[in-house]
């Protein structure tokens, strides 16, 4: 922990969310961005927000005062600040904070006319953030109005009836400092971007919405639907007796959900339908409509708004991975959620787009989404292109087991990651942790996450990747206990790399005691672009190559292999690969560069996958 004295601390690190709300389906809804330039101000010490005796400091950044007489004495200005591009990290975009680490407080100021829809009185309005790394608070006009924990997950708050006519400052305080009791936690091998990463939307909605709904294909091929009615005072039936349909345009059907017992304010249906499959690499989406009412005939709201989704079944057969029930072997790829060039964090269209490019460039039909919940344009840029994705969350390395409040946190962010996602077809998998290290509790914790992740959504596969260190031999039995509650065993195995001679992995094996689909969603070596040599020489393009063909060779011959997803697409920024002249605070195991250019191995992997499909 941070030494600071413990009310500060509580003050600068809170454990949990407050005051936000989860809204899915946001690039469907009427909105409007509030992405561009914002004022910031840099605040390492925390003075914007706790005053010098260590109290919230009621005087502070969030009030964005100016001053009221010719003597008034206000220390800070964001209107002679600098600028900075929201959506992005301010890593990349003010050297001086390419390492920085705390407090930065965003403001941008909200202009409202009498006409807009933030002031009509029937409707609801949020301020939506797609991200914000790691905690952020939310300010209107000086009142704080919530704080999110968690640097990847989208989050609201509700500004309803606060957006008069007039100009409105909106402030938010972000702080990405490392703390032990986050997740992720102290170290992490990519850069700890901070800043208002994704997009800032004002979402406007009628009174009583859907604040959530969604729809996929279960296994049997039957259609599951959930919906989430918000009814604002909770003291209202309206929620509870509200008509809720879904109508899928094409076919003309039109469902009616169920409201759920005991769950006043939730919706369900499990229907059939016949609809044409989305497959890998041939999808077929299909508009849906979302609709609302509340029961007074008539007179009461409608909420309505349209998605395109696709519908196909996944599922598990032994050690097979089965598409629409066929068996389908992913020819995947890792991939970081940071931009094609630049080394800046990823976000928007064009970003999804080129990285994607990149991955069908390769012949991949599967994308790890590593090691955090990616910008939602991902997601649905692969379910357009028809790719299958696996969707992971930042539970990494160190993570504090035995902390109830870390696991509140990363269960709230599970469910962050489902509720925004689980109408995609693409996401197939959700993935939990990645290489968690033992310690006491951390099995009831990765638990208690695949049961709510399954609790949420039952029709996907959950996995979780492995760590595979050097056993001295070359036949690894992935016998983690966390494995036997996965549907898919994914192990990270860097033979030829951290450990194991090159000539000798293709005679290695990977098992499980569960005859489960093993995926390997880890493997490579680290090469600089351009440096060629032959292929006994660490860091040229030949030596990585080289592994990747001996890689190749040893998991052809693995029965139990149902995919794989090699490390990875793109070299990241990390501050932990420090070797001047080659890695230069870049991971170098991409297959093309932080510029985009090609090494050796990307035609090594997308021979090898041609030759698959
Ligand atoms: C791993 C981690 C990944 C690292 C990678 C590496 O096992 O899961 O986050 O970046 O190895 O390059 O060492």
């Amino acid at each position: 922990m941070a030494n600071y004295a413990p009310a500060m601390r509580d003050l600068l690190n809170p454990s949990a969310s407050s005051g936000t709300v989860l809204l899915s389906n946001v690039p469907c809804r009427q909105r409007r961005s509030l992405d561009g330039r914002w004022r910031f101000i840099v605040d390492p010490y925390d003075l914007g927000y706790v005053d010098i005796l260590t109290r919230r400091n009621r005087q502070g950044f969030y009030r964005d005062h100016k001053p009221r007489h010719k003597g008034d004495r206000i220390e800070y200005d964001f209107d002679w600040s600098d600028e900075l591009v929201v959506p992005g990290d301010w890593n990349t975009q003010d050297p001086t904070l390419h390492y920085y680490e705390g407090t930065v407080w965003y403001r941008t100021t909200v202009q409202v006319d009498a006409v807009d829809p933030a002031t009509d009185p029937t409707n609801r309005t949020f301020v939506h953030v797609g991200a914000a790394n790691h905690t952020a608070r939310v300010f209107l006009d000086g009142e704080e109005l919530g704080c999110h924990v968690g640097g990847y997950g989208p989050f609201a708050v509700e500004v309803t009836g606060r957006l008069t006519p007039g100009t409105h400052s909106l402030v938010i305080q972000v702080n990405n400092r490392r703390e032990p009791d986050r997740v992720p936690a102290m170290r992490s091998d990519w850069w700890n971007f901070g800043g208002l990463h994704r997009s800032v939307d004002l979402v406007t909605v009628p009174r009583v919405f859907l604040r959530d709904a969604w729809v996929t294909m279960d296994a049997d091929g039957s259609l599951v639907a959930g919906a989430t009615v918000d009814a604002g005072d909770p003291t209202t039936d309206a929620a509870t007796t509200a008509d809720v349909t879904l109508e899928l345009v094409d076919s003309g059907l039109t469902v009616m959900l169920d409201p759920v017992v005991d769950r006043p304010g939730e919706f369900a249906a499990r229907f059939e339908a016949d609809v044409e499959r989305w497959h890998p690499g041939r999808p077929v989406l299909h508009r849906v409509r979302w609709r609302c009412a509340t029961g007074q005939a008539g007179g009461g709201d409608v909420d309505t708004f349209d998605d395109d989704v696709g519908f196909r079944t996944v599922a598990v057969d032994g050690n097979r991975i089965l598409v629409n029930g066929e068996p389908t072997f992913l020819r995947g790829i890792s991939i970081h959620g940071e931009g094609p060039s630049g080394g800046r964090r990823a976000n928007g269209p064009e970003d999804a787009s080129t990285l994607l490019d990149w991955a069908a460039d390769l012949g991949a039909n599967f994308v790890r989404l590593a090691h955090y919940q990616h910008d939602e344009h991902m997601v649905r840029e692969a379910d357009r292109r028809g790719l299958l994705a696996w969707c992971e969350l930042p539970v990494y390395w160190n993570i504090a087991w035995d902390d109830p409040r870390v696991l509140g946190n990363a269960l709230a962010q599970a469910e962050e990651l489902v509720v925004r996602d689980r109408s995609r077809a693409a996401v197939a998998l959700w993935s939990v942790a990645n290489e968690t290290l033992p310690g006491e509790g951390r099995h009831e914790f990765l638990a208690a996450l695949v049961d709510r992740v399954r609790e949420l959504d039952p029709t996907r596969l959950v996995s979780g990747a492995l760590i595979t260190l050097p056993t001295g031999g070359l036949d690894f039995t992935a016998d983690d206990e966390f494995g036997s509650i996965l549907d898919v065993v994914a192990i990270n195995q860097y033979l030829g790399w951290y450990y194991g001679e090159r000539d000798e992995i293709p005679s290695a094996t990977f098992t499980t005691p569960w005859r489960k689909p093993i995926l390997f969603s880890e493997l490579g070596a680290g090469a600089k672009h351009g440096l060629r040599g032959d292929e006994d020489e660490i860091w040229t393009e030949e030596f990585q190559a080289a592994v990747y063909r001996a890689q190749l060779e040893m998991i052809g011959r693995q029965p139990d292999c149902a995919g794989l997803s090699p490390w990875i697409l793109k070299d990241f920024r990390t501050p932990l690969r420090v070797l001047p002249q080659v890695q230069d605070g870049y991971n170098r195991k991409g297959l093309v560069s932080e510029e985009g250019e090609r090494k050796l191995a990307f035609d090594v992997l997308a021979e090898a996958y041609r030759q698959m499909a």
